[in-house]
């Protein structure tokens, strides 16, 4: 595990790219996420399939985030790329703002394909209702960094979704060291509601593990219909 980058101080944001040569990319990369979500283009996107099982396997305190590690299984195709559910992780507050605007928290679904490239989807998390899935991800979380120990087998992710599942497409980046731009962003419109009290129990292990947003440079960000 990186051990020597954070999100303050010595090993902050602005000293990724010094910290080791394989993460040129956070100082040097044309595509580095996140952004800012501002002028959008409207468009024909594929609809986004996700057909994810309850596969969560292990839950990790890794010392940057809270990750839940999939068992095989739970997959996304878009158009004709499939790619496999690997990890979801939480952000505090979201790394993706909306016209300059950040939400309480972000989760990331990574999903790989076999070509090697990523696929995150993205979803805003709000403060409001009670979410069930997250309120068991909080309740079952490891307060310490350490290995990663069995999840509760009851945790759904279908039930961290929006009804609609409307998305922002772009091309970017891992928002961590090594920063490496091979990212499909699929941010989706909708947030979903989770309980204050839920998002306060993280901000007591993570109050801030977010990237800055960085330059849009030549990308557009575009809108399913
Ligand atoms: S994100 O969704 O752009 N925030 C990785 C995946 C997704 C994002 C960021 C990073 C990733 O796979 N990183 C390499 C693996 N990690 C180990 C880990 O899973 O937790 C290596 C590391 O960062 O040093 Cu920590
Ligand atoms: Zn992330």
């Amino acid at each position: 595990e990186g051990a020597h980058w954070s999100y303050e101080g010595a090993g902050g944001p602005a000293k990724w790219g010094d910290l080791d040569a394989a993460n040129k990319a956070c100082a040097v990369g044309l595509q580095q996420s996140p952004i800012d979500i501002e002028a959008t283009i409207k468009s024909q996107l594929p609809a986004l399939k996700l057909r994810w099982a309850r596969s969560v396997d292990t839950i990790v305190n890794n010392g940057h985030t809270i990750q839940l590690n999939f068992a095989e299984g739970s997959t996304l195709t878009l158009g004709d790329v499939k790619y496999k559910l690997l990890q979801v992780h939480f952000h505090r507050p979201s790394e993706h703002t909306i016209g300059g605007k950040n939400f309480p928290m972000e989760a990331h679904f990574v999903h790989r394909a076999d070509t090697g490239g990523l696929a995150v989807v993205g979803v805003l998390m709000a403060e409001g209702r009670p979410n069930a899935t997250f309120s068991q991800i909080v309740k079952t979380m490891p307060a310490a960094e350490g290995p990663a120990v069995k999840a509760d087998a009851g945790i759904n992710p279908n039930a961290m979704l929006p009804q609609k599942l409307s998305y922002f497409r772009y091309s970017g980046s891992l928002t961590t060291p090594p920063c490496s731009e091979v990212v499909e962003w699929l941010l989706l419109t909708d947030p979903i509601q989770v309980a204050s009290a839920d998002v306060a129990a993280f901000a007591k292990l993570y109050p801030m593990n977010a990237r800055p947003v960085q330059k849009d440079n030549r990308r557009y960000v575009l809108r399913s219909i």
